[in-house]
């Protein structure tokens, strides 16, 4: 079956067997290739993926297919983190990446993720060009068997080589604080681990083997699906958990108590942590749905502060042109001044480390102190699946402006993605449709945590009234 061929928040995305054929992947990857050799650039794409199921043959198809249309394909032979592909574009100078990856989406799908010759995952400009070149191609034939065989480059060496530059891996050893890590089957495997291990640091790992099905759910490192994290580090008595999606670019963090800390507070504590150690004072960016607590201390520290759609695209670009000290997204994307302009599991993880043990304390009190000093923030998302009627009500309903929410007066309306409605005590709710998967996201935040379930509740009647 032909299907439509949509790059969504974060490239495509489809269930395997269903529209992620063999067909539509020739299909999508012909017109990425019809795009790079449209461009000035460098003809050569790393094509690459995570350990989803037939993982290895959409790379070795994607090969054919970027040769037969004029781009010599570069493979990345094992599963690799989304962040470290992007690394590998940057320092090998490709015109790109071809990742195959449907990140921390349900084991039946699989996608690709193209991102650009400055690493940063391509901006709807280009995946817009991408999607018409898609568009006028009807069935793109299978390559011919080649019998040359392609360049095949390592990313994880020169990769693992800039985390050892940018995290102080000195201080976490001689904390001697213990760390546990959670791939999730994931990309990430042997990443992680492997560089805190190689710098004396004792590291335990759960779920590090491959599993196509990632135990039956989605490789989604959110509180619910880390137990496994939670019991190990009970086990061995380590002071913080760290967790990566299924392509490594999104991080789940539990403190030393077994408390799951929201990747909202993360970004947060470390864009407090990175100021006030690397001295940093560019900027900060987040997507528009995530914390405040951002705002009040970049409001503390007079530090520019960008709100962009959701989507690590537009983060990336303000990476890229060096604006930032950090850019967030509640979803639990990172990335860091100098580093990839891509979400990074890994180095949210290791960052979030480094914090612990240079600070002494763990990311609870660290939480309550920030709460202490700037004000505290509740913040909350929920999805709607969409069925068509809820996908009615909520395109007619988004389109409005709303002056006030179960009673409480709207003080401000934002449509910088999808619609926001602030309210007067700097309470907030916002509304979009996901790009990745068919659900409705709610996300809300509180002032106070007794309102954290009221605000998220009107929130929600609001969509279903
Ligand atoms: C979601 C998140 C967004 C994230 C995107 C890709 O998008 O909200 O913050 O950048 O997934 O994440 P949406 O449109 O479904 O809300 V992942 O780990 O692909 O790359
Ligand atoms: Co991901």
């Amino acid at each position: 079956m032909t299907a439509e061929i949509k790059f969504g928040t974060s490239g495509w995305r489809a269930v395997v067997a269903e529209d992620f054929t063999l067909s539509n992947i020739r299909r999508a990857v012909a017109g990425i290739a019809q795009y790079v050799a449209s461009q000035s650039g460098p003809k050569t794409v790393l094509v690459g993926r995570d350990p989803r199921f037939l993982g290895e043959m959409f790379v070795a198809e994607a090969a054919k297919v970027l040769a037969a249309n004029g781009v010599t394909p570069l493979i990345i032979p094992d599963p690799a983190p989304t962040p470290a592909i992007a690394y590998a574009v940057r320092q090998k100078k490709t015109g790109g990446s071809i990742n195959f990856t449907a990140s921390h989406n349900p084991p039946e799908y699989n996608g690709i993720k193209y991102s650009t010759p400055d690493g940063a995952p391509a901006l709807p400009e280009v995946t817009t060009q991408i999607e018409a070149k898609v568009k006028a191609l009807a069935s793109v034939e299978p390559p011919a068997d080649s019998q040359s065989k392609y360049d095949q480059v390592d990313v994880k060496p020169d990769y693992l080589k800039r985390l050892g530059e940018l995290v102080d891996f000195k201080a976490i050893k001689k904390s001697g604080l213990k760390v546990v890590f959670d791939p999730f089957w994931g990309a990430a495997r042997g990443y992680s681990c492997h560089i805190l291990r190689e710098h004396g640091v004792e590291t335990a790992t759960v779920h590090d083997y491959r599993d196509v099905l990632f135990g039956g759910h989605a490789p989604e490192p959110d509180d619910h699906l880390l137990d496994a994290c939670k019991a190990k580090m009970k086990e061995t008595g380590a002071a913080i958990g760290i967790a990566t999606d299924g392509d490594a670019d999104r991080f789940g963090i539990v403190d030393q108590d077994g408390t799951f800390i929201q990747p909202n507070y993360i970004i947060a504590l470390l864009f407090d942590y990175l100021v006030e150690t690397r001295g940093w004072r560019n900027g900060v960016a987040k997507s528009v749905a995530t914390t405040n607590l951002i705002n009040a201390l970049a409001e503390e520290y007079k530090i520019p502060l960008y709100e962009t759609p959701v989507g690590f695209k537009f983060i990336g670009e303000l990476i890229n042109e060096d604006k930032i000290v950090i850019g967030g997204e509640e979803s639990a994307g990172l990335t860091i001044r100098g580093h990839v302009p891509e979400k990074d599991g890994v180095i949210a993880g290791l960052l979030a480390t480094e914090m612990v043990a240079v600070r002494g304390k763990s990311l609870g009190e660290q939480l309550k102190q920030l709460f202490a000093r700037v004000g505290s923030f509740y913040p909350n998302r929920e999805n709607f699946r969409l069925t068509p009627e809820v996908k009615e009500k909520f395109t007619e309903k988004i389109k409005t402006d709303p002056t006030e929410l179960s009673g409480r007066k709207v003080a401000k309306v934002v449509r910088t993605d999808g619609l926001k409605l602030i309210l007067a005590d700097g309470s907030w709710v916002a509304y979009r449709l996901s790009g990745t998967e068919p659900v409705v996201r709610v996300y809300s935040e509180a002032r106070k945590d007794s309102d954290r379930e009221p605000l998220s509740q009107a929130a929600k009647d609001w969509v279903l009234a």
